[in-house]
This record gives structure tokens, C-alpha cells and sequence, in this order.
């Protein structure tokens, strides 16, 4: 009995770490009513060609008709060293799936960034945490090749410790465990445009 257990469990892990990009889990019965408001950035995955670097804030809003955008700012370098903050605005297209979403964005100037990505709940408790994944490029094996990822906070001060062990589960899930950097807030997005 114990070694069906124990092999059983062994499976599960082994499913949940394929790294195939099919497989990947995402938030059951996703409430984009409850996902709406202020996310920090409080950890990022970069993709190839990093844009936005710290001081990431995300808004979301869900309209009466149930569309859901957003806004965004974050600290940028573009042109090799100019330093900004960038605002971004982004619409999102419903997929069969709630939680999964194209997400178009660009910038209120015309030298930020555009682009169309996924955009994955993968896991939320819509009051503390979240856990976003978009893959841009998708490999031959199925597995990802050009991947970013948000971990928001509603708390700007970063995750509560119990809120940890959960999003560092879904980060190995996601087979980025020890790929994220923090996130800095210092104000940069408030004292320049
Ligand atoms: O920062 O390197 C990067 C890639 C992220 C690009 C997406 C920017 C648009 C932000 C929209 C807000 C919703 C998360």
C-alpha cells in the first residue's frame, strides 16, 4: 500500500514538471471580478529582450460587459540607456479556458514596447497573491523556449510567508523555480512620467 502511495506520488510529480507547455495547470474557476484592482510585481521570470525592469504596477479592470484591460507602468531603459516609466495599456481576449487570455499591449508613447502575448492565471487568491505565465515561443518537444512571469502582490511590501510555499509549488510547476528576480518598488513610477 505505502509503495503505491509513495509511486503515485512520484508520478504526480513527475507529470507536474514535464515542462509541456500543454500541460501547464491554470487557476479552476477564475473570477476576473475578484482578479480586478492594484497587483505589484514583487518577482519576475524575464523573457528574451527584457522590457519592464522594477517598479511594476498592474491595474486591472473588468467593464459592465465583462471585457477586462488594463494599465501598467514599470521602469524601462529603451534607446540603450534612456531611463522612463513606461505606461502601458493592454486589452485581453477571452480563450474556451477563463484563466487564459491573449493580452495586447502597447505604450502611451510610441517608443515603448507592443506586442501580443498569453496571459495565464496560473494560481490566485485574488486578496494576496498571483501568479501569471505567458510563453512566446514554444518549442519543437512542446516545452517553452521564450517565457516571462509575474508574481503579484496586492501588498506592495512582497508576499506574505504564508502565501511562500504555495507560489514557489506553482513556480516549480511552472519548471522556473530559481529563474525569478525580485522586484524593487522605490517610488520611481511615482516621482517620474
Ligand atoms: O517586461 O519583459 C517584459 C515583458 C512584459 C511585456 C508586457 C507589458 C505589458 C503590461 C500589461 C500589464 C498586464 C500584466
Amino acid at each position: 500500500m505505502l509503495l503505491y502511495v509513495v509511486s503515485l506520488c512520484f508520478l504526480a510529480l513527475a507529470w507536474a514538471q514535464d515542462c509541456q507547455v500543454a500541460n501547464i495547470q491554470v487557476m479552476q474557476n477564475f473570477d476576473r471580478t475578484r482578479y480586478a484592482g492594484n497587483w505589484y510585481a514583487v518577482a519576475k521570470k524575464d523573457p528574451e529582450g527584457l522590457f519592464l525592469i522594477d517598479n511594476i504596477v498592474a491595474q486591472f479592470t473588468i467593464a459592465e460587459d465583462g471585457t477586462m484591460t488594463a494599465t501598467a507602468k514599470g521602469r524601462v531603459i529603451i534607446l540603450s540607456n534612456w531611463e522612463m516609466c513606461a505606461d502601458m495599456l493592454a486589452t485581453f481576449e477571452e480563450t474556451p479556458e477563463p484563466a487564459k487570455f491573449r493580452m495586447k499591449y502597447w505604450g502611451v508613447a510610441a517608443s515603448l514596447q507592443s506586442g501580443n502575448d498569453d496571459h495565464w492565471v496560473i494560481d490566485t487568491d485574488y486578496d494576496n497573491y498571483a501568479i501569471h505565465y505567458s510563453c512566446r515561443l514554444l518549442d519543437a518537444d512542446g516545452t517553452c523556449l521564450d517565457s516571462y512571469s509575474f508574481i503579484f502582490s496586492r501588498h506592495v511590501t512582497g508576499l506574505r510567508i504564508e502565501d511562500q510555499p504555495v507560489v514557489t509549488q506553482k513556480k516549480n510547476e511552472l519548471c522556473l523555480l530559481g529563474k525569478y528576480r525580485r522586484v524593487a518598488h522605490n517610488g520611481f513610477c511615482e516621482s517620474s512620467s
